[in-house]
């Protein structure tokens, strides 16, 4: 049995969906980031954090990463070109995504308020919608990134999408990219995470 520590409403959704595609049985301390229960195994007070035994491991893709290669699903084998492929898209869901979310969600609410800036998040928007126009090039006409099986990038890439449409509220340009974040965000497993996080 897994032990997900951290609210589902955090980035603690992006390993529930992963349980889900592998079909694990699970629980959920549904704890807040910074809170003393988060502090307790992350000194950063930043969740996810996946309990194994009685091992912590740190950081939602980290801990997606190992549970595609601990069950065999979703993942290239480590040290094949296609594994260093697969990373190069998480990497890039990371770098180009993840990090214009991130950033302006702290200049938006996060951050002290006089720290926020309005122009960091047009900064944030344009290195956002710059990405988009990358995916497309990079994705082409596969299904997913890897072609035609999910794996961890496509999983990261959805999660970010849900945050950028409900979160940001920046639109995802029609067409083969936003047919793409459809098809991965429409996965049964998704859906499922998506539910469970309506719990907490
Ligand atoms: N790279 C980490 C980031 C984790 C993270 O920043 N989580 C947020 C919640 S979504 C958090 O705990 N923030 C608290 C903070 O930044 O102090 C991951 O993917 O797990």
């Amino acid at each position: 049995m897994y032990k997900l520590i951290g609210s589902p409403k955090t980035r603690a959704i992006r390993v529930v969906w992963m349980l889900e595609e592998l079909g694990l049985d699970y629980e959920i301390d549904p704890v807040a980031p910074r809170s003393d229960a988060a502090c307790a195994v992350n000194p950063s007070g930043k969740v996810p954090v996946l309990q194994v035994d009685d091992e912590m491991i740190i950081d939602s893709v980290a801990i997606c990463q190992y549970l595609a290669d601990k069950h065999g699903k979703f993942t290239y084998p480590t040290g094949t070109i296609k594994r260093a492929q697969q990373d190069s898209w998480t990497m890039f869901a990371l770098d180009d995504l993840e990090s214009a979310l991130w950033f302006n969600a702290k200049n938006t609410f996060i951050l002290p308020e006089d720290l926020r800036s309005e122009t960091a998040q047009k900064a944030c928007k344009y290195d956002f919608d710059r990405a988009m126009g990358v995916l497309q090039t990079r994705l082409g006409s596969k299904t997913y990134v890897m072609g035609a099986d999910f794996t961890v990038p496509d999983l990261v890439l959805g999660h970010c999408a849900g945050w950028a449409v409900n979160g940001a509220h920046w639109e995802i340009p029609a067409g083969p990219v936003r047919d793409y974040f459809e098809r991965v965000r429409s996965r049964p497993a998704c859906v499922r995470a998506l539910e469970t996080r309506e719990q907490y």
